[in-house]
This record gives structure tokens, sequence and C-alpha cells, in this order.
């Protein structure tokens, strides 16, 4: 390293507006290269950017200067996903000047520029399928406001997040080339490059004192080259650091065949490798188990590692002294390898034996746990691994016998508690179980609600639990109150400081205050003057895409989450058909526009078919003169975060419609509920957890318990019986059956039909759909009186104080990190 430069000679001037409106004129001229006269509206964003970012360095440079000096433990957030969405906004709170920014860019407007056009030009940073992604999003967010030194690790997807487009109601993927025009709050390292080994075999030898090691040998390698993305934290001098890591050939591998004058080779063999970044896998349900997918999870794995034992080692302390400076947070097991990385790293290479290695190691990873579904939890076949990285399936075998070997001396008489605990799943293929890795070699395990640990304690990690009764904590889930209120509903943001002040946006708790405001008239007034101005602007954005119109002053009822049967989507559908039935029977119902928004896993059939259905509904009920207005169904392609930040602020209902002890929390949910929409949903997630901050009489729940959906599973549940009796389900079936909304091909939906009933309905929707109904009508004459849904609402969001991601954080850092 050099030796440090005082840095202060480098301070900017005070961000005034005259004073940005000059940066940003600099900056248009000589970094984007452009006369203003013919610059377009993406070369203003990058203007933007530019000034902006500036702006984030040296406080970027203080802080990583100020973590080194004061030898801060550091926490390292492992996540193949981070879903973070545009920046340009949250930059300008952060780091700045938002007011003076804004001024700055109205007052361009004489130079051609258009303050909104710009903001759209950003293209999402969508690195992430969604909830998973988006969490540590918003864990970023909340770790540079706390001022923990934390450390984002991921990997840079050449394509994230694939965009989706409707046609003929069906979707359809294009790829996601968010780097076309360049990211601008992106540092590419060039210099930060280390090697990540695959394939090769092991040796294994006697040292000089007689000890046995093993080496991994004959690997073919790929580099890991890092991009640096500076994350402000709000109203501090805090800037931490996301580092995602490219692959990059590496120069050895090119060079045998150019030797050889094989140009066409070498070339071939460098995008192979470089293919390991090259895209996001774009499903969240079922583990894919391609050969690929295990790579790029070791790649960021490896050069995560090998990039803090570099930092660690600046310190000049014992290795034994890692688990004191550094924690390293598993979000899921995708990155769980990383524990056997670690063992390998302080065995082979550093020489440590075992007992010593294994003590580090497990004081230094903690694992989050994101869902109960046996189907998302992953495992490796065994033949895979031992191609791919045969030093760690060795090590995993190590660590699997001793840690059976306990489990025998504490339960002899217990042999298929061993064989349920084993990190191997024995069968007609063995495979290693990545959460079983991940629980054995982690100091503690969390749930992220309270349901949902209390499930894990019960069932998928039981057998654990009763051998480390401390291990499994909760931390409840949370979203950053910057970006979802404060970005996305600047009116309403603006109406509560105007009551409580600004201390909210720091201490969500703060939003208490509102509660007595709920029965304050004006402010009511002005609380739904807020919310119908959202209504208006998704309206237009509705318009806009779809050419459909919808009523803002209709119920917006929004359920905006991936597609997944577990989530029910189907279920609002069955609702949607009973309401249009109702009405065309003549009923009076308060207007409501159904809205719907979420993305399919490409290869999950009944996902897209349920979105195809919802949009053969949509054709119908809003093209039927009978339904005289009362319904329109809509669904909105391409969910993001930038059209969430547009359809959460105008919801009025929020659909958390999971069969209990399916989600293991949401954060939609919270993201709606602070906005103000009133909630319809199972006792499931963290939705338990909200009414109870937000009071029963103020949210609708329906429907079974997650005790009561086991026990009828245990009885052996029947659809048929719910199908039997009720007469109003059984025509909302039939429709469905016998093509309804399909006349061209009536045979459509009989998978959809077939799925309820004979197919057992895995995800109890008869079972709930007469009190989800009865629920619904309950939610109609609400909104029929519109001070005393508003009241609720105002309720809402006061009683969502807990919610924010900063809590969130601050809990992991004292139960967790200890930092
Ligand atoms: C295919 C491999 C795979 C499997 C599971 C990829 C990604 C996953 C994730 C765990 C799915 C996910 O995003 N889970 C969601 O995590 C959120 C943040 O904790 C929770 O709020 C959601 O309830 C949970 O579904």
């Amino acid at each position: 390293m050099n030796k440090p430069l005082d840095l202060p000679e480098l301070d900017h001037p005070a961000p005034g507006a005259v004073a940005i409106r000059r940066a940003l004129l600099n900056h248009l001229i000589y970094t984007v290269g452009k006369d203003p006269l013919t610059a377009t509206d993406r070369d203003w964003f990058f203007a933007s950017a530019a000034v902006l970012r500036e702006r984030m360095i040296e406080r970027w440079m203080e802080t990583m200067r100020s973590y080194y000096v004061q030898d801060r433990k550091r926490v390292y957030y492992l996540s193949m996903e981070f879903l973070m969405g545009r920046s340009m906004m949250n930059s300008m709170l952060n780091i700045c000047c938002e007011k003076e920014f804004q001024d700055a860019l109205d007052d361009l407007a004489d130079a051609g520029l258009k303050p909104e056009r710009l903001r759209e030009m950003e293209h999402d940073a969508a690195l992430g399928n969604g909830g998973l992604g988006r969490l540590a999003a918003c864990f970023l967010d909340s770790m540079a406001t706390l001022g923990v030194a934390g450390y984002g690790y991921g990997i840079r997807y050449e394509y994230g997040m694939f965009h989706q487009s409707i046609e003929g109601g069906q979707q359809v993927e294009h790829p996601d080339n968010w780097l076309r025009y360049g990211n601008p709050w992106e540092f590419p390292r060039p210099e930060v490059l280390y090697p990540v080994q695959f394939h090769g075999r092991v040796v294994d030898y006697v040292d000089n004192h007689g000890r046995r090691h093993s080496q991994w040998v004959d690997t073919s390698e790929v580099m890991a080259m890092a991009y640096d993305t500076p994350i402000p934290g709000y109203a501090t001098g805090t800037v931490n650091n996301m580092r995602l890591w490219a692959a990059k050939s590496s120069r050895d591998f090119d060079l045998n065949y150019f030797n050889e004058g094989n140009y066409i080779r070498a070339v071939q063999d460098k995008n192979e490798s470089e293919n390991l970044s090259k895209v996001l896998y774009p499903s969240d349900s079922t583990e894919m188990g391609r050969e690929l997918r295990l790579k790029q999870q070791y790649f960021f794995v490896s050069a995560s590692l090998q990039d803090m034992l570099y930092r660690f080692a600046k310190s000049n302390l014992p290795l034994a002294q890692l688990p004191q400076k550094v924690a390293i947070q598993l979000n899921d097991t995708h990155p769980s390898i990383g524990i056997a990385e670690l063992m390998r790293i302080l065995l082979d290479l550093q020489q440590l034996d075992w007992e010593r290695a294994w003590g580090i190691t497990v004081r230094t990873f903690a694992y989050t746990n994101h869902t109960l579904m046996p189907e998302a939890l992953e495992t490796w076949p065994v033949a895979l691994f031992e191609r791919v990285l045969p030093r760690h399936l060795q090590i995993i075998y190590e660590i699997n016998h001793r840690f059976l070997k306990d489990v025998m001396h504490r339960y002899p008489d217990d042999p298929s508690l061993w064989r349920r605990v084993s990190l191997i799943e024995e069968g007609s293929e063995k495979r290693v179980r990545m959460a079983h890795l991940a629980v054995v070699g982690s100091h503690r395990v969390n749930g992220v609600a309270q349901i949902h640990t209390r499930l894990m304690k019960e069932t998928i990690f039981a057998d654990f639990h009763r051998l480390w009764p401390d291990k499994i904590v909760n931390m409840t889930n949370g979203v950053t109150q910057r970006r979802w209120l404060h970005q996305a509903n600047p009116a309403l943001s603006d109406l509560l400081s105007s009551r409580i002040g600004k201390g909210w946006l720091k201490d969500l708790s703060k939003l208490r205050e509102l509660t007595p405001l709920a029965q304050d008239a004006p402010f009511r007034a002005a609380f739904a003057q807020v919310k119908l101005a959202n209504k208006s602007r998704l309206a237009q954005l509705i318009l806009q895409r779809q050419g459909l119109e919808v009523d803002p002053r209709s119920m917006f009822d929004v359920q905006v989450k991936r597609i997944h049967e577990y989530k029910r989507q189907l279920l609002n559908v069955l609702h949607v058909i009973t309401l249009y039935n109702r009405i065309r029977e003549g009923a009076d119902v308060p207007a409501r526009t159904v809205i719907f928004a979420g993305k399919a896993a490409p290869a999950y059939h009944m996902a897209k078919l349920v979105i195809r259905l919802i949009n053969d509904v949509a054709d119908v009920v809003n093209s039927d003169v009978q339904v005289r207005g009362l319904l329109k169904v809509v669904f909105i392609p391409n969910y993001d975060v930038s059209t969430a930040e547009v359809i959460i602020p105008a919801a009025d209902l929020s659909e958390q419609i999971s069969t209990a002890g399916t989600e293991a929390s949401g954060t939609g949910n919270m993201k709606l509920a602070l906005n103000g929409a009133l909630t319809i949903g199972t006792l499931d997630g963290a939705n338990v957890e909200m009414r109870e901050e937000i009071g029963a009489e103020n949210f609708f729940i329906f429907g079974l318990t997650a005790d009561e959906v086991a026990a009828q599973r245990a009885a052996g549940y029947n659809p048929w019986l719910h199908y039997d009796n009720d007469a109003q389900l059984q025509q909302v079936l039939h429709m469905l059956r016998d093509g309804y909304f399909s006349p061209d091909e009536p045979g459509r939906y009989k998978a959809v039909f077939d799925a309820l009933t004979y197919g057992g309905d895995r995800f109890m929707l008869l079972a709930d759909y007469a009190l989800y109904v009865a629920c619904q009508e309950a939610v109609s004459a609400l909104y029929r009186d519109p001070e005393a849904w508003t009241t609720r609402a105002i309720l809402n969001v006061a009683g969502m104080g807990k919610f924010s991601s900063d809590r969130a954080i601050a809990q992991y850092a004292k139960g967790i990190w200890n930092v």
C-alpha cells in the first residue's frame, strides 16, 4: 500500500443549486462529451450520475480508511443476488442535496433537460429474482445508514433478471442487457483480480513432521475481477462498498493456445470461462441443479474469501482472531460452499489443524434461511461435486464424519436421526445437502419472521434444534423507508414530515406519532388526496403501457410478487371470477381494479399458465358491458423495482394470501402497508407481526392457520369436500374447466382445474376460498365508507415502525455479528 496522503484538499464546494448546475454542465461536456444543444435525456442522466458519484467518492474513501485505521470488525454479506433497482434518487437523498439537485435540474430546463424523463433513463440494476435479492439491497442501505462496516459481495451478472413482455396473454422472456449504455455507479478494479480453481484432483502428502496434508492440483482456472459500487448511508458520512465479481479468463489459460498458434481456440476458451458471470438464473423456486450454477456459487465465494483474508492479513493478527474481526452472513445456502472453502484455506494453505480450523470457521459464519419449501432447498449430486470441487467434497465428507460421530455419541440408539441430519442424502443418487452444511458450519442460523423461525425449529431443522437449542434465532425482515416511502411516495413523505417531522427517515418507530392523526379530519383528507394522486399516476402508466383505462376512484386491489403456486395468485383469480359472476347477477359492489404483476420462472409451467389465465380473465371481464365498470382486471408486465415504486404507493388493498406456513416473511407486504394499503392476508410470514403492531381491527385476516394446515395435511386433506359443498365455488371452477375464459381453446385451463381437485390442491385454495370471499366482502363494505377506510390506512402506516431494515440490521449486529 502507498503512504497515506491526507484527503482534505479534495473537498468539494458547498452543494448549492448553482454549483450543481455548473457541475452538471461540466460533466455533460467533459465526461459525457456532449453539447447541451444535442444532449439526449440519457446524456443528462449520465451527467447527473457523474456529479453525484463524484460527491460520493471522498466519503467512500474516508469510510474505508476509517474502518482500516480503527481496525473495525467487518461484516460480509454474501449473496448471489442484489436487486438494487435505480440509484440516482437514492444517491441524491443520501449524498447531498435532494432539493438543490432538483432545483438545478429544473433550472436547466431551458438547456433542454426534462427531470422526470431523465430519471427514467436509468436502467434498473436487476441482479436478483425477488424477495431475497431485494432484502440484500435494503440491508446494504441500512448497514451504511447505521455505520456498520458492511460489505456486500456478489456476482456482476452481465444479464440480470429477464424482461417480461406479455404476448397473446403469455409471458415472453427477453434478455436484460443492463450494461449496454454503461453503468455509471460502478468502478472497475482490474487490479483486484483473484484466481478461482475448478476441477482437477487431490493429492495427499506427508510433511517433514510426519503430518498428512492434501493439495488440490491440475485445476483449471478462472479469474475474478472486482467491480465496486459505493453504497451511501442516509444522513451520515458513511459510504460502504458492494463488490461484485466478473469472470475473466486467466492469462495462462489463453497463452498455451496462443503459443500453439491456435488463436480461435484461445478466444473460444476465453468466452467459455467468462460465461460464469454471464447471466442470473431466473428461478427462485426449484433448484435447477446445473453445473454452471454451482460454479457461479463457488466462483464468487472463493474470490470474496480471498479478498476478506487479504484485508484481514493487513491487521497482522493470527488467524485464530478471525471471528473477532470478521462476520460472514450467508444469504440462504447459495454461498454456503464458503464453509468448506474457508476450511480448505485454513487446512491446506495455512496448515492449521482440523479442530482449530473448524472452530474459526463456525464462529465466523452465520446463515439466513429464506424458505421452508422443500423443492427450494439446495442439494447437489455428489458426482457433480466431485468433478467440479473434489477437495471440497472431501472436506464436506470429513465435516460430516466428525459431526455424525458426535451425534452418534449423543444419540447412540437413533440411527434414523443420523440419517436425517447427515450432510449427505443417501438414495439412488447421493446428494450434498447444502442447508445441513450451512447449519452445521454456522454459529447462528436465522429465520426471517417469527412464525418462519418457529416452523424452522419445528420442521426442517427440528433435529438440529434438538442438538443445538441456542443456534436458531429470529431476525424479522424489514425494508428501507428511504426508498420505499420517501422516494417512492414523495407526497406522502412530505405530508408525514409536515406533521411529525423527518425523524422517521432514520427512526421508523416515530411513525407511532401518527396514531392520533387518524382522528384528524383535515389530515385524513390530505392523506386520501395523496393516495388518489398516486392512483392517478398509476392509471396513467397503465394507460400508456397497455392502453387500458382504469378509474382512480375504484379500489386498487393489488397483488405484486413472483408468480408461485404457494403465493396463490390463483386464489385471487377465483375471487375475481366470483365477483364477476355476482356483478353479472346484479350485485351492487364498490368498483374494484384488481392489479397483478410478477414474473414466472421460465420453466415453471403452472406459474406461466396462471399469468395467461389472469390475462384471459382480464379480456373477458374488461370487455363485458354487464360489468358496468364495477370490475377491471389488469396484469402489469415486467414487474421490477421501478414498477414497484409506482404501483405500491397507489394500492388500497394489499393481497398477502399465501397458504399459512409457506411464505417465510414477505417484504412486499411491508412496503404496501407502509404506503397506506390495508392488508387482506393469511396468518403467514410477517403478516402475523404486522397485525400485532397495527391492531387486528385494522387488518383483514382469513383462512387456515399454519397449524391447521399441517393438521389437515396430516389427516389427509380432501379438496372435493369443499367442492361438493359450495355451489359458488363449483360454478367458478367449472368456468375454468369448460373454457369460459378461453373459448378459442376450451381445454386451456383444464390443468388448473385438475390441480385444484384430482391433483389434491397442494396449497389448499379450496379450503380457504369461502373464508377469503367472505373477508373480501368485509373489505368492500369498509371501502364504501371512505373516512373509515382512510382512518385505518393511517393506522396501518402508524403501526409499521418495526418493519424498517434499520431495526433488522441493528438486531443482526447485536445478536449475530457482535458489532
Ligand atoms: C432456485 C434456487 C433458489 C431457491 C430459493 C433461489 C432463491 C431462493 C430464495 C430463497 C427465494 C426467496 O427470495 N425467498 C424469499 O425471501 C424473502 C426475504 O427473506 C422473504 O421475504 C420471502 O418470504 C421468501 O419467499
